[in-house]
């Protein structure tokens, strides 16, 4: 790749907002299994457009479910696209475009908001700024740059973004700028007490069912160094279907005593494997996760293997991890 072309494509924040200033016909799409500085993010950049006068439209593969429904203006996220040509495709917390969909395709130009380590910069505009804690936070001050007002539906989405990309606020990637930032956010209207309650006490039942099922079986390896555990298709269903998959469960893991790095793999319905990895500053996750075909950030990261059978991938993945985590403890 040549790192020319690459620093060409990348712009500055500043530049970003002039591009939105005068463009106008705004898709906004975001990565499939969305969270919430996916949705969040959206849902700020969607409210400001929509406030300068622009034509704007959201695109996620979804379904989103019903947990995302305190989100002010979330129905306007549709898992279709507009029947109107957009002349910008706008990208916020993806990594790479098959996180959008396999075989996405986007329309007219194409801008990339995001802060993975792992981002490969694909599209025509790039900001990319790992030391963000959540596209919320470039989103704010892509906001401010526009001159934007801070309404409460815009400081609220934005909060969503930063309290869930940084575990509530106890991950290290919790900056001065965050908190700070997280301050301006309740100042202009976002109610941290109901959005935390909607995000981490409001769910499923079947979610503590299968938390129950991983935590009673969890595998620990390398003197606890590597802990791992994992979720297979029938007890998903047996929970309840894909809604009961509990959210966070990789990281919560992470915290065994010992713990440098945690592993959570789940079945998927096709009989792929997902897997999500989380460390605690010793270890890479992003670059394990990238030389796996996944991405994603220093102590968090994800991929999916679709090509060995579940326990093939699962195997392939410890594996990887077991080296990772061999290295590290080697003197
Ligand atoms: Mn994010």
């Amino acid at each position: 790749m040549s790192g020319m072309i690459t620093e060409k494509k990348k712009v500055s924040l500043e530049e970003v907002a002039q591009m939105l200033q005068e463009g106008d016909d705004f898709l906004i799409v975001s990565h499939l299994r969305p969270d919430g500085d996916c949705l969040g993010s959206t849902m700020g950049l969607f409210h400001t457009l929509v406030q300068l006068g622009k034509r704007v439209a959201a695109y996620n593969v979804g379904p989103l479910g019903d947990k995302w429904d305190f989100v002010p203006g979330i129905e306007a996220v549709k898992n279709t696209l507009p029947d109107w040509t957009p002349k910008w495709t706008l990208f916020v917390d993806c990594g790479a475009v098959y996180r959008v969909e396999d075989d996405f395709k986007p329309l007219g130009k194409t801008i990339n908001i995001d802060h993975h380590l792992t981002n490969t910069v694909f599209a025509d505009y790039n900001h990319i700024d790992p030391e963000a804690c959540a596209v919320g936070e470039q989103i704010f001050h892509l906001a401010k740059a526009l001159g934007a007002r801070m309404t409460p539906e815009i400081a609220s989405s934005l909060f969503l973004s930063i309290l869930t990309d940084t575990g509530g606020f106890r991950y290290p990637n919790t900056s001065a700028a965050a908190l700070r930032l997280a301050g301006d956010l309740v100042e202009a209207g976002a109610d941290p007490g109901a959005i935390s309650q909607a995000v981490f006490e409001s769910r499923a039942k079947g979610e503590f069912k299968i938390t129950g099922e991983v935590f009673s079986r969890l595998n620990f390896e390398l003197e606890d160094a590597l802990v791992w555990g994992e979720i297979r298709w029938a007890t998903i269903m047996e929970a309840g279907g894909p809604d009961s998959e509990p959210d966070g469960l990789s990281s919560e893991i992470r915290g065994v005593v010992g713990c440098e790095v945690s592993c959570l793999f789940i079945e998927t319905e096709e009989g792929w494997c997902r897997a999500g990895l989380r460390g605690k500053g010793g270890i890479n996750c992003g670059a394990i996760a990238d030389s796996l075909g996944g991405g994603g950030h220093y102590n968090a990261s994800g991929l999916m293997i679709r090509d060995l059978p579940y326990e093939e991938a699962k195997l392939k993945v410890l594996n990887e991890v077991r080296s990772a985590v061999r290295a590290w403890k080697a003197p």
